[in-house]
């Protein structure tokens, strides 16, 4: 069949319009490392949108463009299915029958979900009394095997490594390098929508996988020549929980946004790497600036995203007078924010009649009407 060059490309959007996005495994297939053996695993995650920010960009002026990753729109709500598809495939692939992780919650919850799909059995480790409520309701009715430790991450992940090196089970945290392959696709996504690499890419750092992989993303399209240049990365933690900013471990990590209350990060030295090629910066933001960018972005731009998330929006607020004029960039938003519908109920300055009586009178009166 025939098809001239812009019909193709009009179909081709019309499929990907009509639901049948394959997922990130096949959509990227020549850039991963699976073959034709591999059993792909999927719940059709990635080609999540680019939202542009336009009352941020507004605030901040000088003709910069802003727009945001919104991860939170995959399958379980958070960049780690883009992980988990190709983890889950290739443990798959080997025969194995067990997955294991250790998670501050969005890895569980993905992790659950796509063990499921491949009938494989699910254990995950978390901190007692620290995973936000969206997440353990997730890993409970994908029907993972959830131990609650009555330790930190930092603790869990010591033990899930040397659980998976002496018995039959995969480890899926980040250590494991087919997540980091996974989650690149995200960088291509981002070429791909912009027709060019940004100029600055704000990201919350955990475990520091996430700004690896963007960044080898980002190369190897680069190297290809659909970008000619590469994104400054700007990576930023909690100041209760920020090791790869003060450079050193954080025995007792703390902070609101529970996602990334990590003290030990295992990516260390890669996002160090990172930092130093891509001439970026690593900073911190506080609690306090994290709620504030996160009520920012649901009430001025209608993106609902956790507190980690909220990171790279705090992160590029605090950046704003250091931003080259007319510059574009891409905040990540790693997860969806009802993941964490306590801090939305307890952070929020919204207007809340309680206790109204039922009739018209008493509704329009408080209108103002
Ligand atoms: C929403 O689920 O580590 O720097 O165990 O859930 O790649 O670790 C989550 C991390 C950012 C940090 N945003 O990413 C886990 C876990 C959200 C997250 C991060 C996480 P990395």
């Amino acid at each position: 069949m025939f098809l001239s060059n812009s019909l193709r490309y009009h179909l081709r959007n019309r499929v990907i319009n009509l639901g049948c996005w394959p997922g990130l495994i096949k959509e990227y297939q020549s850039w991963l490392p699976v073959s034709d053996e591999t059993p792909i695993i999927t719940l059709k995650e990635g080609g999540t949108p680019l939202i542009p920010a336009p009352n941020i960009e507004e605030y901040i002026g000088r003709g910069v463009t802003i727009y945001l990753k919104f991860d939170g729109l995959n399958p379980t709500g958070s960049f780690k299915d883009r992980g988990m598809t190709m983890a889950i495939s290739k443990a798959k692939e080997i025969g194995s029958r067990a997955i294991i992780c250790a998670s501050t919650g969005n890895t569980s919850a993905s992790a659950a979900a796509y063990a499921c799909r491949a009938g494989m059995k699910a254990f995950v480790l978390i901190p007692d009394g620290y995973v936000a409520q969206g997440k353990l309701a997730q890993a409970l009715l994908y029907g993972a095997e959830i131990l609650s430790i009555q330790g930190n991450f930092d603790e869990a992940l010591r033990i899930v490594r040397k659980t998976a090196e002496s018995y039959p089970v995969t480890l899926v945290n980040s250590l494991n390098p087919y997540r980091l392959q996974g989650q690149k696709t995200a960088a291509f996504e981002v070429i791909e929508a912009l027709g060019k690499a940004p100029d600055w890419l704000c990201i919350p750092m955990g475990n520091a996988g996430n700004i690896s992989a963007y960044w080898m993303g980002f190369k190897e399209y680069y190297k290809a020549g659909y970008a000619n240049s590469t994104p400054r990365m700007m990576g930023f933690q909690s100041s209760g929980s920020a090791p790869l900013v003060i450079g050193a471990t954080v025995e007792n990590p703390n902070t609101i946004a529970t996602a990334i209350r990590i003290g030990r990060p295992v990516n260390r030295d890669k996002a160090i790497k990172v930092k130093k090629d891509s001439n970026g910066i690593f900073s911190t933001v506080t609690d306090k600036e994290i709620i504030k960018a996160y009520q920012i972005l649901a009430s001025r731009e209608g993106v609902f995203c956790e507190p980690a998330s909220a990171v790279s929006v705090a992160g590029l607020l605090k950046y704003r007078n250091e931003i080259p004029d007319c510059a574009v960039i891409v905040c990540v938003l790693t997860g969806h924010g009802l993941k964490d519908p306590s801090c939305a109920i307890g952070n929020n300055t919204a207007t809340f009649h309680t206790g109204i009586k039922p009739d018209i009178k008493s509704i329009t009166k408080l209108m103002g009407l």
